[in-house]
């Protein structure tokens, strides 16, 4: 399997400041003995980014616990009321920044062009971007599943890039469903050999997770996937001791 595999807790809209900081807390604890080849992030709101980047450092510079953001702007600074940049994310500590998660996509109408441009912004930030794709049920059922991942690889990844691509079925997120192994298996391979295309490079160092109601039950069998370079946990990562046990799988 890919080495180290990254388990990425996507907080979403969740955490007031007690709740947030016991949770970092405990994950943090639980991180310290967790297998080397297994490196956690998590992706608090950004109200909370500050203080739990203070509790991942408060364990110490050797622990396998990095800090994600969930959104950043397109650009660096300027007037735009209520929008948080790449530079001031990385100004705070942090180190990754999930972008075109549905949710956004969805519930704030970003394309695939506006994502591209975010993901620059996190480039230039020196940000690793996370970035989301995956069909809807509908966009399933009519077979068009290898189409929107085309599409969505070819205008939202930069010609350089060297992040992470969440593949995230639209209709597995929050549903207790996740597709069938050896389908999940073959979009796999789909992915990494539309990233080749992309890229122009069969040397493709894209780590590739996977998202969409990953519980501790479901991880074992989606972590049999070798190529697997890890997964991205709404739900379940609201808990430490769901989260550690999904990361407990990842070894
Ligand atoms: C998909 C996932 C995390 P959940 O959105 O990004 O959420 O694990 O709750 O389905």
């Amino acid at each position: 399997p890919p080495s180290p595999r990254l388990v990425v807790g996507n907080w979403k809209m969740h955490g007031l400041r007690e709740q947030s900081g016991r949770l970092a807390r405990a994950v943090a604890e639980g991180a310290q003995s967790l297998p080397d080849d297994v490196r956690l992030v998590l992706c608090p709101p950004f109200t909370q980014l500050a203080s739990v980047h203070g509790i991942i450092n408060a364990e110490g510079p050797a622990t396998p616990l990095h800090l994600g953001a969930q959104d950043c702007h397109t650009t660096s600074s300027g007037p735009h009321t209520g929008n948080i940049s790449a530079e001031m994310l990385a100004d705070l500590g942090v180190r990754y920044v999930i972008l075109g998660h549905s949710e956004r996509r969805q519930a704030h109408g970003e394309t695939d062009f506006l994502i591209r441009q975010k993901v620059e912004a996190a480039e230039a930030a020196g940000l690793i971007p996370i970035v989301c794709i995956g069909e809807t049920m509908q966009e399933r059922l009519e077979g068009r599943t290898t189409t929107v991942l085309a599409t969505q690889v070819e205008g939202s990844l930069t010609d350089g890039f060297t992040g992470i691509l969440a593949y995230e079925p639209v209709w597995a997120i929050g549903s207790g469903t996740i597709p069938p192994i050896d389908e999940l298996e073959r979009t796999l391979s789909l992915l990494h050999g539309l990233l080749q295309s992309r890229l122009k490079t069969d040397d493709i160092r894209v780590p590739i997770l996977y998202g969409g109601s990953v519980t501790p039950a479901q991880a074992p069998t989606i972590f049999s996937i070798g190529s697997l370079g890890g997964v991205l946990v709404g739900s379940a990562s609201l808990e430490a001791e769901s989260f550690l046990r999904i990361a407990e799988a990842a070894s």
